[in-house]
């Protein structure tokens, strides 16, 4: 049946109650079905209801509102998403790695709670990513993520499209909040509820198998995928994505006369949320144990991932006693599962040749899921780690993933030698180009020196377009590899002379069926083209990394970028200068200057600045003069005309560095209104004390008033 088929009322009147009606009942079958698991009515006559209002909704257009269950995936794709100041914080969970942990944390509560009898409420800890859902009136305003805990990002038009999250509030339960507040409308008008969003494990699979089969980096984990999901621009995508959520926490519970995390969960239940029924309120420690063993026992049975317990004091009232630490509250924490280890059969050591040369030992073996997702490498990192784990190659190892994603080898199963694995030894050549390979006096790890090795140039190319780097997007490791080979590519400023014949002509090595060259095309060459134009207009602090200087990771090429403005100020400065900067050390100075004293470095630089490669940060001027360099400041207490984080970043710019804690390696501390202890520890240490007046000072100055300097 199409939706012209089904009945729509004649009369406008008549069509809006219709379509009120409808709205109604598909918001009650919406929520038996995805938050109560008990659907009342069957799936083809819940569509038949969806179809007829949609049918209204076509003919009266007028009548559609955005909180109806047809307007889930409505809003178009979007450029970036907002940021969204969280009311409340979000807080993080301590972790317990083990039972022992576990143990020391329930003793520690009993302590602090003074010897009542403490109620704990066990939730499973979901794999995925965090959700904050406000509501205003009973509708849907906003979703956000959590970002840094303060800040989120404005993720709304996705999140409606996860058929779970209620667009509106069960109406009951907004009517008994009210009633509950003593009828002031204005403690129900805004409720935020959180939870985590997450992709059920088969879900995941299907879609890295999509992934793998249209050539994409499948996702490492079912967090990661959720958490993409998340952030697609295209809300018809997230659409697509098959995500559901469990909420967990209402945020300011007591303005609903809710006293316990227990009361919060079912009234999130009752509100339209799905809440995770695996949920235990445990009276005693021991139950909290058994609790947390039965999850490690049932985790393979769920048809989600979960990394461990939360476990919550229950009572509100508690829960305040017990307060927060600066990122966690002291009244929960998260009992982690130890890894899922797996055996398997390693085939070969391989060895990776990195862009700067280094040889890395790779392990290669057969196949295995563990955690999630299927594994088949894992760096062994150097020749002393494959010595102390002490595996051959042939042997049964035991591998795992190191905080669930970093697959990692751990040792050998000794007992299922015999006698056929072979002792691997780091070869005294490079496995690309047979050139010599040096290991410097206390260094691990031998490189290869070979400026022209054809594996370094291939990683320095590919490190180049990678998204971290200039992001050509669509330049991938067989194009690169292509290029090369056919003479087009030596270094990174030859991607700027790549012209639109060479790349649509560029033959890919593979025959087609009649024997013909597979070329890589117009539509395929047209699209990097663009890629590499917009790579011209990167900020400075990506082509610096891209540059694949040794010890110049994103950290250092921001700082860098931040301290210089310019890339010719950065390959002009001397190691001091360098080295004056916060982050970078003398190792760091030495290795950017050996780059900037390399010629052929220098003529790569000129035909990237002659390419029209962006190479300056817009609205950088000069530096100002690091009249503050070598000395060590700390904030306390509020300052009244600029935040800590402002104070901070104009004192960085004067060559300053900021640090968390008074030491006798302090020069000055910075005090506010109502300072912390860190004022006495600078009484203490005799560590120079400035006002904030003296600070703004400073800072339009470049001087501490009252110094010499
Ligand atoms: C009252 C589950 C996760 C999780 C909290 C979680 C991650 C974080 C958290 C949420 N899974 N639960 N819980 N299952 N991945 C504990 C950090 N926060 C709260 O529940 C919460 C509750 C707060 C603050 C935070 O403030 C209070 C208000 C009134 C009285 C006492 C405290």
């Amino acid at each position: 049946m199409t939706a012209s088929d089904l009945p729509v009322p004649d009369s406008p009147e008549q069509a809006a109650q219709r379509a009120e009606r409808l709205r109604e009942e598909i918001r009650r079958h919406a929520w038996r079905y995805y938050a109560l698991d008990a659907p009342e009515i069957s799936d083809a006559a819940y569509d038949g209801l969806v179809r007829e209002l949609e049918a209204i909704e076509d003919a009266y257009p007028q009548l559609v509102t955005p909180d109806s269950p047809t307007q889930r995936v409505g809003a178009p794709p979007l450029e970036a998403f907002a940021p969204v100041e969280h009311a409340e914080r979000m807080y993080s969970l301590d972790n317990a790695m083990d039972l022992d942990e576990l143990d020391a944390w329930l003793e520690r509560v009993g302590r602090e709670t003074g010897g009542t009898d403490v109620a704990f409420m066990c939730e499973l800890k979901i794999d995925g990513s965090s959700l904050a859902l406000t509501y205003e009136d009973g509708a849907l305003l906003r979703a956000a993520t959590r970002g840094d805990g303060t800040t989120g990002e404005d993720v709304t038009a996705n999140v409606r499209t996860i058929k779970d999250v209620p667009l509106r509030l069960v109406p009951r339960q907004a009517a008994e909040a009210e009633a509950a507040t003593g009828g002031v409308t204005s403690a129900i008008d805004r409720l935020e509820v959180r939870g985590e969003v997450y992709m059920p494990k088969r879900s995941f699979e299907r879609l890295n198998a999509e992934q793998e089969d249209a050539g994409l980096q499948p996702y490492a984990n079912p967090r990661n995928a959720a958490a993409g999901a998340v952030r697609q621009k295209d809300p018809a995508v997230t659409a697509s994505r098959d995500l559901a959520t469990f909420m967990y926490q209402v945020v300011d519970p007591r303005r609903l006369g809710l006293s316990g995390q227990s009361e919060a969960l079912e009234w999130l239940r009752d509100a339209g949320f799905r809440v995770n029924p695996d949920i235990e309120l445990c009276g005693s420690a021991e139950e909290v144990r058994a609790f947390c063993r039965a999850a490690v026992e049932r985790r393979g049975d769920l048809p989600y991932e979960i990394d461990g317990v939360v476990v919550k004091v229950d009572s509100f009232a508690l829960q305040s006693e017990l307060g927060f630490t600066s990122k966690a509250p002291r009244w929960a924490i998260a009992f982690k599962f130890p890894p899922e280890e797996k055996t398997t059969v390693l085939r070969d050591i391989r060895v990776q040749v990195g862009r700067t040369g280094a040889l890395t030992p790779v392990a290669e073996f057969d196949p295995v899921l563990v955690a999630g997702s299927t594994i088949a490498r894992a760096t062994l990192h150097n020749e002393d780690e494959v010595r102390r784990k002490g595996v051959r190659i042939g042997d049964t190892i035991i591998v795992r993933k190191a905080g669930d994603v970093i697959p990692e080898v751990v040792g050998p199963v000794e007992r299922l030698r015999d006698g056929t694995e072979r002792v691997w030894r780091m070869p005294a050549t490079c496995p690309s180009c047979g050139h010599e390979v040096w290991r410097e006096e206390g260094e691990v790890v031998p490189r290869c020196t070979n400026a022209g090795c054809p594996a370094q140039r291939l990683e320095r190319l590919g490190h180049w377009a990678s998204r971290g780097a200039l992001d050509i997007d669509g330049m991938g490791t067989e194009i690169i590899s292509r290029l090369v080979e056919h003479g087009l590519l030596h270094d990174v400023a030859d991607y700027y002379s790549l012209s639109f014949e060479d790349l649509a002509s560029l033959d890919l090595g593979r025959v087609k069926k009649d024997g013909s060259p597979v070329l890589l095309g117009e539509t395929v060459a047209r699209k990097l083209i663009a890629s590499i134009e917009a790579s011209k207009d990167r900020p400075l602090k990506r082509l610096v990394f891209g540059l694949g200087i040794r010890h110049v990771g994103t950290t250092v090429a921001e700082a860098l970028a931040g301290a210089f403005g310019t890339l010719d100020a950065l390959l002009g400065a001397s190691e001091d200068d360098l080295a004056a900067v916060d982050q970078v050390g003398p190792a760091i100075a030495g290795s950017v200057r050996a780059f900037a004293d390399n010629p052929a470095n220098m003529d790569i630089v000129e035909r990237l600045k002659a390419a029209g490669v962006r190479t300056a940060d817009e609205g950088t001027g000069p530096r100002r003069e690091q009249t503050l360099a070598g000395t060590t400041w700390v904030l306390t207490g509020a300052l009244d005309r600029l935040t800590r984080a402002d104070a901070t970043a104009a004192l960085k710019e004067l060559g300053a560095k900021v640090s968390g804690s008074v030491s006798k390696k302090t020069s000055y501390v910075v005090v506010g209104a109502d300072p912390g202890s860190k004022y006495d520890d600078a009484l203490r240490l005799g560590v120079r004390v400035l006002s904030e007046d003296e600070l703004m000072e400073t800072l339009e100055d470049g001087a501490i008033p009252g110094d010499a300097t």
